[in-house]
């Protein structure tokens, strides 16, 4: 039996007792008030459990919703849960861009005989359900027309065509609606999304792997640094990210492919900044193997390409480059470097998580000597996770200057 409903019937009993122990004892109107002492104790215990449930069960959408990272672009993603007297009678999550949302998966896994309990059930769900038809239909009529008795939502949905009417039309046609809960959980998982809205660019996160003592590698061959298992993990933040920028340094110096070849998933549209039209049409990024931007002096440099695309660095620089990538769909960028253009973000302001991560490997003195720092952490970056992989030791920080948690 659940605790909150263990202590719902111990309430009970306690009110069914009080009562006859008032009549047996005949005592007077102020008396019975005392014996009302307990049974509120009780009833605060039980109210004050209620939070706590509902955290648990919108923890619950959130890692629904994650399952599909990387998929939603340029939307974002959600998790839905449908609970009837603590029981989970169907749940889901939008599952990838343009089909169905979470609520509609949620509503499609009850069981038919669980149907009649809709009415008496509340509805969960990572994002404020939307009331615009799109890709698919409102979220708010199907929750009305099933008449969910109660929604509980953790964060409002940042776009300005829903942006808390989904929330108003719920309360307009009756339905019990509770949100804030877990507000800031619910907030980074919509991140990309809120730096969009916000800003109108995408959610910037800087990778960069260093050795012990805080080298990125030697400035003019690649050096292996991290851990396979940090390899495999950088895969899935592909995996997770609409794009991935590189400069020409790193792009002539260790030849990447910037694919996901080690995680579940897609990869990322593949970006070069190339000022100087130094890229060579030998190198792997030029195979037109998969969708690539190249932002380069003047018009395309090099010809013949199909998923390959030449653009002029914009004249703005990366306040323009962003821009044209927020236009283009995409709502997290990945910087996998090297150090000029990783640093270049950090000057501008312009990122909103770094992920550094630090390997037991050291240079000698005298590979030090020819060997690339890594860059500064700014004063605003501040941790807000590590963990150990293999012999790496990985550092999460944030912006807490932006404004967005
Ligand atoms: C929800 N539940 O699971 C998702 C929502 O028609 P679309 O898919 O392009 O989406 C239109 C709006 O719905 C947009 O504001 C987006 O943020 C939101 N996404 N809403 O109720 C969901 N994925
Ligand atoms: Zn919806």
């Amino acid at each position: 039996m659940r605790p909150d409903l263990a202590v719902k019937a111990m309430a009970a009993l306690l009110w069914q007792a009080h009562a006859k122990i008032a009549k047996a004892l005949q005592l007077s109107k102020a008396e019975k008030l005392w014996e009302y002492a307990p049974f509120c104790l009780e009833l605060f215990i039980f109210a004050s459990m209620k939070g706590p449930e509902e955290e648990t069960l919108m923890r619950r959408c959130f890692a629904l919703a994650r399952l599909a990272n990387g998929a939603t672009s340029p939307n974002p993603m959600v998790g839905a849960l449908i609970e009837y007297e603590g029981r989970i009678l169907g749940e889901g999550y939008h599952r990838a861009y343009g089909q169905a949302h979470a609520e509609v998966e949620a509503f499609g896994s009850v069981s038919p005989k669980d149907l009649i309990h809709i009415p008496k059930s509340t509805l969960f769900v990572s994002l404020e359900p939307c009331c615009i038809h799109r890709n698919t239909p409102a979220c708010t009529n199907l929750i009305i027309r099933e008449k969910f008795r109660r929604v509980v939502v953790s964060v409002r949905d940042p776009n300005p065509e829903v942006n808390g009417r989904g929330l108003e039309i719920l309360r307009k046609a009756g339905i019990e609606v509770l949100e804030g809960v877990l507000a800031e959980e619910g907030r980074l998982l919509i991140a990309p999304q809120l730096r969009y809205y916000e800003s109108k660019r995408p959610y910037v996160l800087l990778k960069y792997a260093q050795t012990a003592n805080g080298y990125l590698g030697l400035q003019d061959r690649q050096l292996s640094i991290s851990h396979p298992l940090s390899q495999r993990l950088v895969h899935r933040w592909r995996s997770e990210s609409d794009a991935l920028l590189i400069g020409s340094g790193t792009a002539l110096c260790d030849d990447p492919r910037l694919n996901n070849r080690l995680w579940f998933g897609g990869s990322p549209l593949r970006i070069v900044l190339d000022r100087r039209n130094r890229l060579k049409r030998s190198l792997h990024l030029l195979d037109d193997s998969m969708p690539t931007l190249i932002f380069s002096k003047g018009s395309a440099p090099l010809s013949g390409f199909r998923q390959t695309k030449f653009l002029p660095y914009p004249q703005m620089g990366l306040p323009g480059l962003l821009e044209q990538l927020a236009e283009r769909g995409v709502r997290k960028l990945l910087v996998e470097g090297g150090r000029q253009v990783l640093q270049s973000f950090i000057a501008a302001n312009l990122w909103d998580e770094i992920r550094r991560g630090s390997s037991t490997r050291s240079l000698t003195e005298a590979e030090a000597e020819q060997a690339v720092p890594a860059p500064q952490l700014p004063p605003s970056a501040q941790k807000v996770n590590e963990f150990q992989l293999g012999w790496d030791r990985w550092e999460v920080f944030r912006n807490f200057t932006l404004n967005l948690f």
